[in-house]
């Protein structure tokens, strides 16, 4: 029912990316350490009982496709220049678990700008990243799987470099992470402006404070990830809310 902010049914994201969204149907300009992804990259367009991932094209990377929740490893991009808008969007699911799986953006020398994990949820959300204050650098995205047990995977799919606008809320933090005490439904809140984009400020020499504290992993976790644009929700038109399926109701 709420129509997507930006824009996500345009096809191939234009970036220098060469491999964007899986759409080769294998880790072409992707490299991999460990396991975790090996055989990830898959046109499932659901997780056996339930539907649906809603990736955009025909493939994703499902991190759970190849060897389950065990593996561990990280996947990361080639590099690209960041260009256009100064935003970086990539579709995320899977696990939720701000330290062990995630995906970031990154710096060449794998510096984290912005991360977001998983909602323990393989549907996919999109998350938005302002990265202005980096246009014209060389940076990456990795997806970053550190954990084995249930919900061990972290899925990614249709990176979009400079291509969406900032978001009308702030989008400096990452999507709401498992570390939140407030639970994991951030509350919609419809048409509130909740925050401003400094846009006037980016260009000036803005305290380099704001990149330690996401680069050095705040201390006590405290809510350095606002919540995300409760508008982009991973719920689609169309799309049932996953669900278990139960052993069949016996009947008579
Ligand atoms: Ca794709």
């Amino acid at each position: 029912m709420t129509t997507p902010l930006m824009s996500g049914q345009a096809g191939a994201s234009e970036s220098t990316l060469s491999n964007p969204g899986f759409e080769r149907g294998d880790l072409s300009g992707w490299s991999t350490t460990g396991t975790a992804f090996h055989g990830s990259v898959t046109n499932q367009p659901g997780w056996g009982w339930g539907c649906c991932f809603n990736q955009q094209g025909t493939y994703h990377l499902w991190g759970f496709a190849g060897g389950g929740d065990a593996p561990t490893g990280t996947v990361t991009s080639e590099p690209f220049t960041l260009t256009g808008t100064g935003m970086v969007s990539v579709l995320v699911s899977g696990g939720r678990n701000d330290d062990q799986l995630y995906v970031a953006l990154t710096t060449l020398d794998g510096t984290v700008l912005h991360k977001a994990t998983g909602t323990d949820d393989e549907a996919y959300r999109r998350v938005t990243w302002d990265a202005r204050e980096h246009l014209g650098e060389q940076l990456r995205i990795t997806a970053v799987d550190r954990a084995t047990g249930g919900w061990g995977h972290i899925n990614l799919d249709d990176v979009r470099v400079g291509l969406d606008k900032a978001p009308a809320r702030a989008s400096m933090g990452s999507p709401p992470t498992g570390t939140s005490p407030r639970g994991r439904a951030p509350r919609p809140r419809s048409g509130s402006a909740r925050a401003r984009i400094p846009s006037a400020t980016s260009s000036t020499t803005r305290s380099t404070s704001r990149t330690a504290t996401h680069c050095g992993v705040p201390s006590d976790r405290r809510t350095a990830f606002s919540p995300a644009p409760s508008s982009s929700t991973a719920t689609p038109p169309g799309s049932p809310a996953p669900h278990r399926k139960r052993s069949s109701p016996r009947t008579a």
